[in-house]
């Protein structure tokens, strides 16, 4: 096994996007996958460890001191991180804003924003000091465009794609890209998070619609990392065929 291989570090790696994403990338890079399932963390492991490097680092990206502990005593031989893929995040409700419950909005703002923020943070510290990397968010079209009951899970992606264009302008004096990448409506657990495992909920959210798959926005992951040096993919959404914009969708 090649020991040079580049290092990815991937949030949300036990499901969806994120475990998408660590199939695709393990015949390039050496592998840090994360996530709070002990289980499906160990899981991912034992599938991939006969074609790359794995380690797994097990926390909840909302608990701040936990998150850095692991990162920072990552022994030397993972340390280098070259791509930081933040994608750990989730909607929590689908109400009016009037409706909305505040644990619900804690959820989102806690994970998908102070999240993002807390594994940037001593990532960031390694890549400045070695002049290199790429960090790729997961936004969403949410993130660009409100939608009716969208409220703060939209507010939490129009945040990551001011995270993302702040990062961009203040990184890129230290060789740092920094891509977003954006999915419309991709069929993997979100639902289900969303409406709290109300299966016929979640189902209808894709019915009629040929949606997206983890392993699609996992291939334009690899794209994006894998553009030439001199080019940086720098905010790139991406829909289902059937998905003009977050209201209009083409089910048939
Ligand atoms: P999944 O629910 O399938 O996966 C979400 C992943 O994030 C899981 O591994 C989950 O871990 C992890 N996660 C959630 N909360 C935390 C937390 N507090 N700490 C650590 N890990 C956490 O959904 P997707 O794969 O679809 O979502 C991945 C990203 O893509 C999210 O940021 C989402 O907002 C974004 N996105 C999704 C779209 C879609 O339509 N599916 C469209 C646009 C963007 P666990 O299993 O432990 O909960
Ligand atoms: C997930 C896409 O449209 O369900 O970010 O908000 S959407």
């Amino acid at each position: 096994m090649n020991k040079t291989k580049k290092i990815a570090l991937i949030t949300g790696a036990t499901s969806g996007i994120g475990e998408s994403a660590s199939f695709e990338l393990a015949n390039q890079f050496s592998l840090i996958l994360c996530g709070r399932n002990s289980d499906k963390l160990k899981e991912l492991e034992d599938s991939l460890s006969s074609k790359t490097r794995v380690k797994t680092l097990q926390f909840d990206v909302r608990n701040k001191d936990d998150v850095y502990e692991k990162i920072t005593s990552l022994s030397d031989d993972w340390k280098s991180i070259d791509v930081l893929i933040n994608n750990a995040g989730n909607a929590h409700g689908l109400d009016f804003i009037y409706e909305g419950k505040v644990d619900d909005w804690d959820m989102m703002i806690d994970t998908n924003v102070k999240g993002l923020l807390y594994v940037s943070k001593p990532i960031l510290d390694i890549m400045i000091k070695e002049n290199k990397g790429h960090i790729i968010n997961i936004g969403s079209i949410a993130g660009k465009e409100i939608y009716p009951k969208g409220n703060i899970y939209c507010a939490s992606k129009f945040a990551v794609d001011a995270i993302s264009q702040g990062m961009q302008v203040d990184l890129n004096k230290f060789n740092i890209k920094v891509s977003q990448i954006n999915p419309g409506l991709v069929e993997t657990n979100f639902s289900m998070v969303r409406f709290k495992n109300d299966e016929k909920k979640s189902k209808s959210v894709y019915s009629g619609v040929n949606p997206l798959i983890g392993d699609d926005i996992a291939k334009v992951i690899s794209y994006v990392i894998n553009c030439p040096e001199n080019v940086n993919i720098s905010d790139i959404t991406v829909l289902a065929k059937s998905q003009a914009s977050s209201t209009v969708v083409n089910r048939v």
